[in-house]
């Protein structure tokens, strides 16, 4: 396939200006953002995404999960289109760019094609997934998940946040839910464009992240039953305590992960205590451990020891346990032809370029399953994500919307 030309690059200024735009919806207190999966929030931010679709004359259709599917006709309707997209959805604290570069980089693909008015031979389709982070909703990527035919719909549909809201009922209150059945799309190949979210480009002073692998993920939800009492009036032996179990189990799960430095990571961010009063024995307590390896034997073999811990810890403590298993994926390794498409896109136009793993999971992840898959990682200030103060250069913006154009053009074909 004639790949594009180097000088081929797409508009730095218009992609900064619209994820700038973009990032004013469901603005954050710290200067990110907080624009959480079906909240008005992610409705706004989904209008203004299919407003900027239609303006640059792409037909928009929705699935049954809320997926968005904006599509570019190619001069050969019956071959399949190349896919390129991420997630408008963010986390609680989250920043500006996580899954937002992506999608608005692969509108940008779009718009840079009608500024220089090439035709591709493959329609290309811009796609925003609904739910990549599986914080209201979890597991993540659940949207993304249900198309690769990982999850069941009504499963998803019934999936609950924290204050008792089910996934469905959300989406069809803001408006989103399509009458696309989910899955049913073939694709030639999919690019997601994300910021690296870990400090190794940056640190080396790298452009382009060419993303081979994505490690894989565990969530282990844990409720620990205990008994309320006073904290005042009971003594210390009669105690069962369901918050020092929590810790015990934090403590340990960490110490489990670092076990198995350096391919390991382990940590838990969620975390509720029943009742919650500065003078009761937490009686109940529920909470989430992420463990990742890019090793499947490591995951396994860490989510094997945290359960037996978590058994002697609740013995120890005359506390009850239960463990469900609410995200998991394993580790997953990306089509080498979409790999090879984005390493001598990076090449071609110049930027310094590696092979990472994506310590993060992403929609490309499932979709890896369904069709051939790759990533283009840019840098992040500090490697820092999932925080308000997360952020990148509009040159690192530029450079890995860049990558996306020519990765996708190619495998799209220019037609002269
Ligand atoms: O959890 C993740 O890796 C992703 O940010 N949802
Ligand atoms: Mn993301
Ligand atoms: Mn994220």
């Amino acid at each position: 396939m004639a790949a594009p030309g180097e000088n081929l690059r797409i508009n730095p200024d218009r992609l900064w200006d619209s994820l700038m735009e973009m990032a004013k919806i469901g603005p954050g207190v710290a200067g990110g953002n907080n624009r959480q999966t079906l909240t008005d929030e992610d409705g706004e931010g989904r209008h203004l995404f299919k407003r900027w679709c239609e303006a640059a004359g792409l037909e928009v259709a929705v699935d049954r999960m809320g997926t968005m599917f904006a599509r570019r006709e190619g001069t050969d309707p019956d071959v399949l289109p190349v896919y390129v997209g991420s997630h408008l959805d963010t986390q609680p604290t989250g920043g500006k760019f996580d899954g937002v570069l992506g999608v608005l980089g692969g509108l940008e693909v779009i718009r840079t094609l009608d500024d220089l008015g090439i035709r591709t031979k493959h329609p290309i389709v811009v796609t925003n997934w609904t739910n990549e982070e599986g914080t209201r909703f979890a597991p993540a990527m659940l949207a993304s998940g249900v198309f690769a035919g990982v999850h069941e719909q009504d499963w998803a549909y019934d999936r609950k946040d924290a204050k008792g809201k089910r996934f469905g009922d959300e989406l069809e209150r803001i408006g989103w839910k399509g009458d696309e059945p989910v899955g049913e799309r073939r694709m030639k190949a999919f690019f997601e464009l994300h910021i690296e979210q870990g400090p190794i480009l940056e640190d080396e002073g790298i452009d382009i992240g060419v993303v081979t692998h994505g490690q894989g993920l565990k969530w282990l939800q844990v409720t620990l039953t205990g008994k309320e009492s006073h904290t005042g009036s009971t003594p210390m032996p009669k105690r069962r305590n369901a918050g020092l179990g929590m810790a015990r189990i934090t403590e340990m799960a960490h110490e489990v992960a670092m076990d198995y430095q350096p391919d390991a990571v382990g940590a838990i961010g969620h975390m509720e205590v029943y009742p919650n009063s500065r003078n009761i024995i937490a009686g109940r307590t529920v909470f989430t451990i992420d463990i990742r390896s890019p090793e499947k034997e490591v995951l396994d073999a860490m989510d094997q020891r945290i359960r037996e811990g978590i058994e002697l810890i609740c013995e120890a403590l005359d506390i009850k346990y239960e463990i469900e298993q609410v995200g998991h994926f394993d580790p997953v390794t990306f089509d080498e032809t979409c790999v090879k498409a984005v390493r001598d896109a990076a090449e071609r136009l110049g930027y310094t370029h590696r092979n990472i793993v994506s310590g993060a999971g992403h929609d490309a992840c499932w979709i890896n399953r369904v069709a051939p898959t790759a990533m283009v990682f840019c840098p992040c200030v500090d490697g820092l994500s999932h925080n308000e103060a997360e952020d990148i250069s509009k040159e690192w913006a530029a450079a890995g919307a860049d990558v996306l154009f020519h990765a996708v053009v190619e495998t799209a074909e220019i037609v002269p």
